[in-house]
């Protein structure tokens, strides 16, 4: 079934020039990007994202690594796309991650692991709608 699923490039990928580099990974596993728009995320906006993770120990220190410098938030399309971007995304630990996912190739460990992904449907409705408005996204 096509679906859609929201994707951040991190601060750590965004410093070091890699947008390109995922947004490529993220093309040819066959997920259409549909909007994107680079942001500095504000403190506020950082922490309700991250609101399931606030009782965390690494709480304050997401919410700062994830404002530290801009980011691309995306909303990718394609078939199952929130399974098939976690797919490609790789595990949440770098070391973890499988070869050609896009942690294993770019990210410097778990908490600057270069890309976020929606882990349900339901949190990928809520994440898109916390940054883009159905005209932002052209299908
Ligand atoms: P994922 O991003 O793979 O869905 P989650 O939802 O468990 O992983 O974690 C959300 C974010 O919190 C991760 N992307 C990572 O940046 C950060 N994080 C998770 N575990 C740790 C940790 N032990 N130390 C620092 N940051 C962490």
């Amino acid at each position: 079934m096509t679906e859609r699923t929201f994707s951040i490039i991190k601060p750590d990928a965004t410093k070091r020039n890699l947008t390109g580099k995922i947004n490529a990974v993220i093309e040819d596993a066959g997920l259409r990007i549909i909007a994107q728009r680079r942001i500095q995320m504000t403190e506020a906006q950082a922490r309700k994202f991250y609101e399931v993770h606030s009782e965390r120990p690494f709480y304050g220190e997401l919410v700062e690594t994830m404002t530290s410098a801009p980011v691309v938030v995306q909303v990718l399309e394609g078939e199952n796309a929130m399974a098939r971007y976690r797919e490609v995304m790789g595990a949440t630990n770098p070391e973890q991650a499988a070869d050609g996912t896009i942690r294993k190739l770019f990210a410097l460990n778990v908490g600057e692991n270069s890309v976020h992904g929606s882990d349900s449907q339901e949190n990928a409705q809520l994440e898109i709608a916390q940054f883009f408005t159905d005209a932002d996204i052209v299908g």
